[in-house]
């Protein structure tokens, strides 16, 4: 077995970069097997959904999502992402309005080609956006192009795309996760988000998630994933 060297064999450098020892252990195959069976299944059911109740939803839970969030993985773990989690009734009516005004441009006057509108058919969208009032909350994620050192100078931001990406996978799954719904939103252009939202113009708006309990008995779009050997090649 490899032997563990620390990569700063320099006591300065060691005590600048500590190092701590990784938690987590290795498991037997079939309890690996069990568990990845479950997460697949857990994450199988589901779906985007666009019809919310407006039954509130604690803080909280909006607070815990966006903590198992950003423990993404991101480049040299600048973390070049920020949540905005609103539940102001006025603030979603703002967002609601700017973002059907955008989507009636790409719905009505063709903004999206006829391509574009064919691939969108089988899941009924339109440019009503009802769900950015209804839903107890918006949580719209941008991503930080760059950032500042303390003295107010400009900090380099690496792979902000990848990182700000895999965030979003990891709230759709923690909010899926706890029993909650979303789907991702991306109102083209979003730039409104950032006036709207008084955001610093190093961020840019990645996506919006209308976040909350599911309308009952809500139908969604009969998809079917595409099967393993369509995603996947496996060269052994
Ligand atoms: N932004 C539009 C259009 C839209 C685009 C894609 I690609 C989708 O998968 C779904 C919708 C909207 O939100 O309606």
């Amino acid at each position: 077995m490899a032997t563990y060297e620390h990569p700063y064999p320099d006591p300065e450098l060691a005590a600048a970069h500590p190092f701590t020892t990784y938690g987590t252990t290795s498991r037997p195959d079939q309890e690996m097997r069990a568990r990845a069976r479950e997460f697949h299944d857990l994450m199988d059911a589901r779906r985007s959904v666009r019809m919310f109740d407006d039954r509130p939803v604690p803080r909280d839970l909006i607070e815990t999502a966006i903590r198992s969030a950003s423990t993404a993985p991101s480049g040299a773990h600048m973390q070049p992402w920020t949540f905005v989690a609103i539940a102001d009734p006025a603030l979603k009516a703002e967002i609601r309005a700017a973002a059907e005004e955008e989507e009636r441009t790409n719905y009505l006057e063709n903004r999206m080609n006829t391509e574009w509108q064919a691939a969108l058919a089988p899941l009924g969208t339109d440019h009503h956006k009802e769900f950015l009032e209804i839903a107890p909350w918006l949580v719209v994620l941008f991503e930080q192009r760059f950032g500042e050192h303390e003295d107010g100078s400009k900090k380099t931001h690496y792979y902000v795309k990848e990182s700000v990406g895999i965030a979003a996978g990891l709230f759709v799954t923690a909010i899926h996760q706890m029993g909650l719904a979303t789907l991702p939103h991306t109102p083209s252009p979003m730039a409104f988000l950032r006036r709207v939202l008084d955001r610093p113009g190093t961020e840019r708006p990645f996506v919006l998630f209308p976040v909350g309990h599911p309308l009952p008995g809500v139908r969604v779009p009969d998809l079917e994933r595409k099967p393993l050997d369509q995603v996947a090649v496996f060269r052994e």
